[in-house]
């Protein structure tokens, strides 16, 4: 009966978000039209990724972004986009990507009341080889009903409306939270729509798997250097956790939010601030994963509570299941005793 509650109550991601946002009596739909927007942009980087195989769209733009990585044609298409849509939807005023140095002013004619942070395509290095790749995005309400300037954008990760991510792979998955809870979206290809697959999403309590680049060992700091050990080594007996890292945030945060674990990007001696951006990658996956239940910690605090004082700050970060960061946790603890 299931199969068929879908093919007739077909749960949309927008009749969701209406019912949503019916419970605020003030709204005006503003929210839910916003989100239209990054939804027709995910739709569209969907089809793109899905096609450049064959399109040829890959190989370099021969441009190269902020962080001077070779851009991949994918990630200008997707950042055009996804900027073009979040102006076209009337309700932003500021936006920063990944792609771009700068932040985005909306001109005041196309000006709304939301600031949206987004990485348009994260772990493009990924795309030559078909591993999953994704949009990340969070959404802020401006602070004050002025001129939006950046301090805007330089909010906690606290004070986010919303979060999510869209995993471009086997099929085309978009995760989002507006502060009740986290629940999972499919891409139906034939109906152009993304269907309620994973309702009320909630992370395993304790997970058997660790998500870490291990290439970086050297580097690491004590209390990691603990944790990892301790994982491959478990000194009360238990066995070992696996390792999984795809090297592609949005797919190993997925499988983390799904299965249990912990997905660790810490600091190291090279990179004191790790190597993940604050407002675009750190901060929405930290809101998806106290919404489910888990937690998201920086190495010294609550990684929500985070102040970015620059847009493209970076973060060191632990999050996944409640008791796995948790461990990590009294590990910081302990050192910062010493
Ligand atoms: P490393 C991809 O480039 C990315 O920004 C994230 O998607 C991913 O988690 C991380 O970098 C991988 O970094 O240093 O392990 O290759």
């Amino acid at each position: 009966h299931a199969a068929d509650a879908h093919r007739t109550d077909l749960m949309t991601i927008t009749r969701f978000v209406l019912n949503e946002q019916s419970k605020y009596p003030e709204s005006r739909g503003d929210f839910t039209i916003l989100l239209s927007h990054i939804v027709l942009g995910c739709k569209f980087v969907c089809t793109a990724v899905n096609k450049a195989g064959l399109a040829k769209l890959l190989g370099l733009a021969g441009e190269t972004n902020v962080q001077g990585e070779d851009q991949k044609k994918l990630d200008v298409l997707s950042n055009e986009v996804f900027i073009k849509a979040l102006v076209s939807s009337g309700r932003t005023c500021v936006l920063v990507s990944e792609e771009d140095e700068e932040a985005t002013f909306v001109e005041p004619a196309k000006r709304g009341k939301y600031c949206v942070v987004f990485d348009p395509l994260d772990g493009s290095s990924n795309i030559d080889c078909g591993v999953s790749i994704g949009t990340i995005f969070g959404i802020y309400m401006m602070k004050d009903a002025h001129e939006p300037t950046l301090d805007d954008v330089l909010q906690p990760g606290k004070n986010m409306l919303a979060a999510g991510y869209c995993m471009y792979g086997s099929s085309c998955t978009l995760v989002l939270s507006t502060g009740k809870g986290v629940n999972g979206f499919t891409l139906d290809p034939s109906l152009g729509e993304f269907i309620l697959t994973h309702p009320d999403i909630k992370i395993p309590k304790k997970g058997k798997i660790y998500s870490v680049n291990e290439g970086n060992a050297k580097n690491w700091d004590g209390p990691t250097s603990k944790y990892v050990e301790n994982c491959k080594f478990p000194k009360d007996g238990s066995s070992p956790k696996s390792l999984r890292y795809i090297g592609s945030m949005v797919a190993d945060v997925h499988r983390t939010l799904l299965y249990g674990g912990i997905f660790l990007y810490p600091a190291d001696k090279k990179s004191p601030n790790g190597k993940l951006r604050v407002l675009y990658e750190v901060f929405p996956m930290s809101f998806l994963m106290e919404q489910a239940g888990g937690q998201a910690f920086t190495g010294k605090q609550r990684a929500l509570d985070l102040v970015p004082k620059k847009i493209h700050d970076r973060a060191p970060i632990f999050l996944g299941s409640y008791d796995d960061v948790e461990e990590i946790k009294r590990l910081y603890a302990a050192e910062e005793k010493n």
